[in-house]
């Protein structure tokens, strides 16, 4: 096998090229994360497939979550004699990174998958689909580095596809949809189109939208285990446990995920900005510039509300969002204060007892 096979691109060559030129490195090659439980990953490289862990200096070295190797990440390798392990010295930089904040009070970043071309965000089209988590969605993906997609599944058991599709459509803004159903092949061939030589996708979505299934019917093969969804909600039951990469025969690759409970924002950009062009450029036509589009006179967001142009949910799902993410804003720019003080201090004490 030839990594170019797995995505391993000129912006990871050129990485590769400098590093191999350090000693510590010398005997390591290039992997790529393939599935990662608790810590313990498997890689693949042109020679094998092996066990991996990171070694005692990098655990050491890793100060934030986000630092650990995920699925899709590429990493220095050193394989252990005549064992299939092997130990991770080091990780490449990321050239995109699909994450989240952990579930719960934590303020910390988790990453789904890192070093996709796009991210496929997964809807059915049952009582699973709705645009306001799809918003939410697009919205980390935006933040990501990679390019979004839609795609909403189970056409087969949809009489109405079209008139989702134009709700889709409504928030999507520039956003490729593509309707699909694994039982009937509709649309799979499309799909396939996007995966060539080294181009690689993540599957994201709630359980049981038919994100393993997809990935089966991409592969051409029972590939992932599936299950039923429940017959009174239309959800899934986390049949997928792990976030997996897997090699599509026709070239590419793609990872599948478990189904999100939810999606809580990790949001590092402008990205609230280009889910949401539609509101915003309205608000550029506001009369007064800190207008807050509640009941300011003047103010044009509220104008195409009235005019039919914006949906009034949008814009509360707008607000909602924003509020969040300043949330997350001020929570982790607390956070960077305290670590800040808790260096300094360090610091003070060392000096401290250099003059005693
Ligand atoms: N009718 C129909 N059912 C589908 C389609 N795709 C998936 N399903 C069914 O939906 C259920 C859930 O599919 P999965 O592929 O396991 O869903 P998932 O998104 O991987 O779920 P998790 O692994 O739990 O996140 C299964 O019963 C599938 O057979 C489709 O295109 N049409
Ligand atoms: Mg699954
Ligand atoms: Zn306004």
């Amino acid at each position: 096998m030839n990594i170019k096979e797995l995505g391993f691109t000129q912006f990871f060559e050129d990485q590769l090229s400098t590093l191999i030129k350090e000693k510590k490195y010398e005997k390591c090659v290039p992997a790529r994360v393939c599935l990662e439980h608790k810590h313990a990953y498997r890689v693949i490289c042109e020679t094998g497939e092996w066990l991996a862990s990171v070694s005692g200096l990098y655990a050491y070295e890793a100060f934030h979550r986000a630092e650990f190797p995920a699925v899709g990440d590429w990493v220095l390798v050193e394989k252990m004699d005549g064992e299939d392990r092997a130990i991770i010295h080091k990780l490449l930089n990321r050239k995109s990174q699909f994450s989240r904040k952990i579930a719960g009070q934590e303020i910390e970043e988790q990453l789904v998958a890192a070093n996709v071309d796009f991210v496929l965000l997964v809807m059915s089209l049952n009582a699973d689909f709705n645009v306001r988590r799809l918003e939410r969605y697009l919205v980390a993906a935006w933040d990501s580095g990679a390019t979004p997609i839609i795609v909403l599944t189970k056409s087969d058991l949809c009489e109405d596809a079209d008139s989702y599709f134009r709700e889709a459509q409504a928030v999507a803004m520039g956003v490729e949809i593509f309707v699909a159903s694994s039982y009937t092949g509709e649309g799979i061939e499309k799909i396939r189109s996007l995966f060539k030589e080294g181009v690689t996708g993540a599957l994201l979505g709630s359980s049981g939208a038919g994100k393993s299934t997809l990935t089966n019917a991409l592969y051409g093969d029972e590939k992932m285990e599936v299950s039923d969804i429940r017959e009174d909600d239309a959800k899934g039951r986390h049949t997928t446990t792990h976030r997996e990469l897997v090699l599509l025969p026709g070239g590419g690759c793609l990872i599948d995920t478990p189904g999100m409970r939810e999606l809580q924002l990790w949001d590092q950009g402008e990205s609230l900005s280009s889910s949401f062009q539609d509101v915003e450029g309205f608000a550029s036509n506001c009369r007064y510039r800190d207008c807050s589009h509640k009941s300011e006179p003047g103010c044009a967001v509220l104008d195409a509300i009235d005019n039919g142009e914006i949906e009034r949910s949008r814009l509360q799902s707008y607000f909602k969002l924003q509020k969040e993410l300043a949330f997350l804003e001020r929570k982790t720019n607390t956070q960077a204060k305290l670590a800040e003080q808790r260096k300094w201090k360090q610091i003070s004490k060392g000096q401290k007892k250099r003059y005693k």
